[in-house]
């Protein structure tokens, strides 16, 4: 393929309810998704990251930058565009595997149109719909968030995960396995909120069966949550400090994780997730597809890589209606608990035109 030109289109998009987790409060997903064209076809990606470095070292406006006057130069260099050829010429830039898998993303969907393949085909699918989970966010009381867990099970939810930090912790848990019982498939999410010294009330957590603890300490420290694993018996899961398929490989090789979130967006990229999931699958360590509350944009090829065999336990890959009143494309819809892997060339959806138009802050080129 030739590259034609990138636009970057800022979007903003209101969430149903403010979703709070330990790092902060997000009430709408605002960010950009990327349009490139080729001589042969276009493709649509989701930057993954929010207007503040919170979850992660990444943002907004410094992907942006990072796109523009880093990784796009290289990949205009580029003789011939091809997926496989970005991250061998973007490996010299450090770090960013946000921006990097934004830019990537783009160039698959142009790419897999091109060839008229599904991004689910390409990537090895085994599976034409997925389990749904759901993420709920921390709550100002426990009869809050009962009322938001028994609403999610209602419409079909196969799993909760509940958002944890300190304060918020064993009494909701307590008073969710309480009202719903064992069976329920739960997990807990602290996104880096406590440290070592916290293992022993972590312990208590015991008790509740739960599947993970995912990102209970802080980012990369990979030896103090080999120390907390072997001081729990919940499996612990690790999301922020994953960030390609070699330290996943550490990860496992340490007993820090028993279980690894794949977020494609944290890895860099659709291509790294698969050998993410490749490294886990091969030692036994299940996996399951993040979530950043994308748009349709950015859920749909998460979806694709969620039928993956490895993908054994559902993921955060939730309804639209999860996150928003109107999507930015076809709404993906909960049936019976499963959403479907979306069938179309590439990733298998685009921007309803007049939802973009009316979701879109500011557009520009960043490569023309
Ligand atoms: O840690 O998994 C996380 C949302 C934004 C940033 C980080 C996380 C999350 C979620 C929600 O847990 C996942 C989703 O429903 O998309
Ligand atoms: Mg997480």
């Amino acid at each position: 393929m030739r590259l034609e030109r990138v636009e970057i289109v800022h979007v903003a998009i209101p969430l149903v309810s403010p979703f709070r987790t330990s790092f902060g409060t997000m009430t709408a997903k605002d960010t950009f998704l990327l349009r490139l064209v080729t001589d042969t076809a276009e493709g649509w990606s989701e930057f993954a990251a929010d207007p503040e470095p919170l979850y992660c070292s990444e943002f907004v406006a410094g992907a942006e930058i990072v796109l523009r006057d880093f990784l796009l130069p290289r990949v205009a260099a580029l003789p011939h565009l091809t997926t496989a050829a970005l991250a061998p010429v973007m490996a010299k830039v450090k770090g960013h595997e946000l921006a990097k898998a934004v830019l990537e993303t783009a160039v698959l969907d142009a790419e897999l149109r091109t060839h008229g393949m599904p991004l689910a085909t390409y990537l090895g699918a085994v599976r034409d719909r997925v389990p749904a989970g759901v993420s709920v966010g921390i709550r100002d009381s426990v009869p809050e968030l009962l009322d938001d867990v028994g609403r999610h099970l209602a419409e079909g939810y196969v799993r909760i995960k509940l958002k944890i930090e300190p304060g918020w912790d064993v009494e909701p848990v307590r008073a969710v396995r309480e009202r719903f019982g064992d069976d329920l498939p739960l997990q807990v999410d602290a996104n880096t909120a406590y440290t070592l010294a916290d293992a022993d009330h972590l312990r208590r957590l015991d008790a509740f069966g739960l599947l993970l603890i995912e990102e209970p300490l802080e980012e990369n420290n990979l030896h103090a949550h080999a120390r907390l694993q072997r001081r729990l018996a919940t499996p612990v899961c690790l999301d922020e400090s994953l960030h390609h398929a070699r330290d996943t490989a550490s990860a496992i090789a340490l007993d820090a994780c028993r279980v690894v979130n794949v977020k494609p967006a944290r890895v860099g990229g659709y291509l790294e997730a698969r050998r993410v999931h490749d490294v886990a699958h091969a030692h036994g360590v299940p996996v399951w597809c993040g979530g950043m509350l994308e748009t349709g944009i950015g859920r749909a090829p998460n979806l694709a890589l969620a039928a993956l065999p490895g993908f054994t336990l559902p993921g955060d890959t939730s309804a639209s209606s999860r996150y928003f009143a109107e999507d930015i494309t076809e709404p993906f819809v909960l049936q019976d608990g499963h959403l479907p892997v979306p069938a179309g060339p590439g990733i298998g959806v685009e921007p309803l035109p007049d939802a973009l138009r009316r979701f879109t802050r500011r557009r520009g080129d960043l490569y023309a």
